[in-house]
């Protein structure tokens, strides 16, 4: 890093003296030779630069291809993922189409009709025929895009209830995460920031007199079953937050005072992703940075096994960066094994009138779960 900044520190003065020589030498010359208009030489050279430009940006983005193409997310996880991708990577082929060819277009003309002596420029008003083709093409392709993509969004963002999906609330502050599930019941029970009571473990304010919320429960590791559909209620207790689960193609604001909600179905289980050739590419890599870690002794250089992660994609402070929760996503059995060994809410809520509620549930099934000691 210092070297660097020595590095551009040089640059910059070495670009200062030239300025100032050029300052220099415009003071000497004499006035009646104006040499401020450019001659033959001059735009021919500028000609010639425009296209070392174009070779530039066009290496450059080859470049960037190759070598940076393998830091891409892997294959989407989720049912909508797929679509989502296709979209994004039909609007990049656009642009990258377009871009290629005008780019290419804007700097052979610039060279090709560089001004010369006795060059004269044509002209003319209008062409109809001209601005109707360069008009009527970004039409159609834009409006194409917009409306692929606004169905898209729409059926992304239809959260319903069909298809029995479980519903998992996801808590954000600074600078944390925390999941609840609905329990046996798979229904949340009411909370409010103004009910939080941390002398009583409830961090997540639930209403201790809603039975709905009894059977809650509160997590720090987001499990999910493979192939169920997931609709996730967001809150957050501090400022703004986004839930974001890149692999899942997903993300939502968390925004103080409300509840937000997105929904998807994971479709690819932890174990599976794993053998991804993508994942296991990328696990190899940051294995081999981490070994050259542990030779040097640098903390945080253990061999890293790749999971699924929830972060939060906005700034909300000075951990933000740190602001992550681990997902697994499992097959139903799995889950269902996980999720009867966590304590319900009831459980882990320390109160002296619980007792009575939970005996008031109404109607659900809710047998007192063996404790698991662990
Ligand atoms: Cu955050």
């Amino acid at each position: 890093m210092t070297a660097l900044l020595t590095l551009t520190v040089l640059v910059l003065v070495g670009i200062a003296i030239w300025q100032m020589t050029k300052i220099f030498e415009l003071s000497q010359m004499k006035t009646a030779e104006n040499t401020e208009i450019a001659n033959d030489s001059d735009n021919k050279y500028n000609g010639y630069l425009l296209f070392m430009f174009l070779i530039f940006i066009y290496g450059i983005t080859i470049f960037s291809f190759a070598k940076y193409t393998k830091v891409l997310l892997p294959e989407a996880s989720s049912a909508h993922g797929g679509e989502y991708d296709q979209l994004m990577w039909v609007s990049f082929a656009i642009i990258f189409f377009v871009q290629t060819i005008t780019q290419a277009l804007l700097h052979y003309f610039g060279y090709k009709y560089r001004g010369e002596k006795g060059k004269k420029a044509l002209f003319f008003a209008d062409n109809d025929r001209l601005e109707f083709i360069w008009t009527i093409i970004p039409v159609i392709v834009l409006a194409g895009l917009i409306l692929w993509g606004l169905y898209t969004w729409t059926n992304i963002m239809d959260i319903n209830d069909e298809d029995d999906p479980l519903i998992v609330e996801l808590y954000a502050q600074q600078f944390n995460w925390t999941a609840r599930y609905g329990g046996q019941d798979n229904v949340l029970g009411d909370a409010s920031v103004r009910l939080i009571d941390i002398d009583k473990a409830n961090v997540l304010g639930l209403d201790e007199s809603d039975p709905n919320a009894e059977d809650d429960i509160i997590v720090k590791e987001l499990h999910l079953p493979v192939g169920r559909k997931v609709n996730f209620m967001m809150r957050s207790q501090d400022v703004l937050h986004s839930a974001y689960m890149p692999h899942f193609r997903a993300q939502m604001n968390c925004v103080p005072g409300m509840i937000t909600q997105f929904s998807f179905t994971p479709t690819v289980t932890t174990e599976e992703i794993r053998l991804n050739p993508d994942v296991v590419d990328k696990v190899k890599r940051t294995n081999a940075i981490r070994a050259e870690w542990a030779a040097e002794g640098k903390p945080n250089s253990e061999p890293w096994v790749f999971d699924y992660v929830l972060l939060c994609n906005k700034i909300c402070g000075k951990s933000h960066y740190n602001m992550q929760m681990k997902i697994i996503v499992e097959t139903e059995e799995e889950f269902n094994k996980w999720l009867a060994e966590q304590k319900t809410f009831k459980e882990t809520v320390i109160g002296d009138d619980s007792e009575q509620a939970f005996n008031t549930s109404d109607g659900v099934d809710v047998e007192p779960e063996t404790e698991v000691v662990d």
